[in-house]
């Protein structure tokens, strides 16, 4: 049996919560749930806002099906849920007609342009936007084009990689903090304008100073947090101590019994809470087309209330 065979996929539940707002149906899974209900095209009550909010925060990732959403709509539901990232994308050629919150995420060349970021290359298992000091709480992600197979997105929680560490990493973790490289690309090249001489101390290295163990804003759990996975340095220890943790909280936090995947169909809003999963995209056929419409919300810094020192930012 492959690894990958235990992780949950589809919601299987009856509904948790089924208040005449909205319905919740869990997956089962250590993460994930179907939101039912909202039209997210349409200016919603506050109190409906609430309800995916709190659904969104007890299960970290959630979905809506069979939405019909322009840009402009998409920027307006993103701003419930917070201030939205405007982006400076340097990978593709952005379309002039998108909003400046609406970013592409495509396989698709259209006259040997790439229409969005990644192209069909892999994501391997990261948070987003944490190389800057204060990264995306949440993640919305809509699927205009979605492939017959293929292209599932995968989460892990963090909450229970952090619940189910082994003691002796919890001590060595645990009031840490940690460098979430921004000077390297995905692919391990230096990302200008940084050149090699910015990274070769790794200690030194440019890119977000966060806790290891962070205590999320609104549950109050805490939670794993690492940049992404085959980068990072994490204080005080000496670089190759540093490569091993590393190397051991990435094996943790990566178990199957951890992960909930997501099965797209044309159509999905998906949103997740990047302040409590770490999530991952294997690489795509580049010969089946998929093309989602992305947006993020500005998250807060990330702090630990286990330590007054990394409370007050102090470090
Ligand atoms: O394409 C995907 O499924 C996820 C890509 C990703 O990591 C992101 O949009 O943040
Ligand atoms: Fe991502």
């Amino acid at each position: 049996m492959s690894a990958m065979a235990a992780v949950q996929r589809d919601a299987r539940p009856s509904p948790s919560n089924t208040s005449s707002l909205i319905q919740v149906l869990p997956s089962g899974g250590a993460c994930g749930a179907e939101v039912r209900g909202v039209d997210a095209s349409k200016t919603l009550a506050p109190q409906v806002i609430k309800a995916v909010r709190d659904a969104l925060v007890e299960h970290s990732v959630v979905y809506l099906r069979d939405q019909d959403i322009t840009d402009e709509q998409l920027v307006a539901f993103g701003r419930n849920f917070g201030d939205l990232h405007a982006y400076q994308v340097t990978e593709y050629e952005k379309p002039a007609h998108l909003p400046p919150e609406v970013e592409m995420v495509s396989n698709i060349y259209i006259d040997g342009k790439q229409q969005g970021a990644l192209g069909a290359g892999e994501a391997r298992w990261h948070t987003d936007m944490s190389m800057f000091e204060f990264p995306s709480s949440f993640t919305f992600l809509f699927g205009e084009i979605v492939p017959e197979s293929g292209g599932n997105t995968r989460f892990s929680s963090m909450y229970r990689a952090w619940d189910t560490l082994p003691d002796d990493l919890k001590r060595k973790v645990r009031g840490t903090y940690s460098i979430h490289d921004v000077a390297f690309m995905a692919d391990g090249r230096v990302r200008p304008p940084y050149t090699a001489e910015d990274v070769k101390d790794r200690t030194q290295s440019p890119g977000g100073r966060h806790p290891v163990v962070r205590t999320h804003p609104e549950s109050g759990r805490e939670a794993l947090y690492l940049g992404r996975i085959g980068f990072g340095y994490i204080f005080p220890y000496s670089v190759e101590e540093s490569d091993t943790l590393l190397a051991q909280l990435w094996a943790h936090m990566t178990k199957p019994e951890f992960i909930w995947e997501h099965v797209w169909r044309k159509g999905d809003i998906l949103i997740w809470d990047n302040r409590a999963l770490s999530h991952a995209r294997d690489a795509l056929d580049p010969t089946r087309p998929r093309q989602m419409h992305r947006i993020t919300a500005k998250g807060e810094r990330p702090f630990w209330l286990g330590n007054p020192r990394l409370k007050s930012h102090a470090y």
